[in-house]
């Protein structure tokens, strides 16, 4: 039972975050790119998914950004 409320309620603070956590992890691409050792096609992509997370997250879009911002954040190695 008390696993059940906790697994509730991870789930709920966890789609609000959600919601909300494009814009932090554009900032930690963005933070990261300058000084990240990547080809240049890598940093090309990174690029594009970071502009198409931001592209999404206006549209309201936001697992979709997710997504994209998620991808961008492994090449650069970000956790
Ligand atoms: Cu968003």
């Amino acid at each position: 039972m008390k696993r059940l409320v906790l697994a509730a309620a991870l789930a709920l603070s966890s789609s609000v975050a959600f919601a909300s956590s494009c814009p932090k992890h554009m900032k930690a691409i963005d933070a990261a790119l300058p000084a990240a050792k990547l080809s240049a096609e890598q940093k090309s992509e990174v690029q594009k998914l970071r502009a198409d997370g931001e592209k999404y997250h206006k549209d309201g879009k936001h697992a979709e950004s997710m997504a994209a911002l998620s991808k961008a954040e492994a090449i650069l190695g970000i956790k």
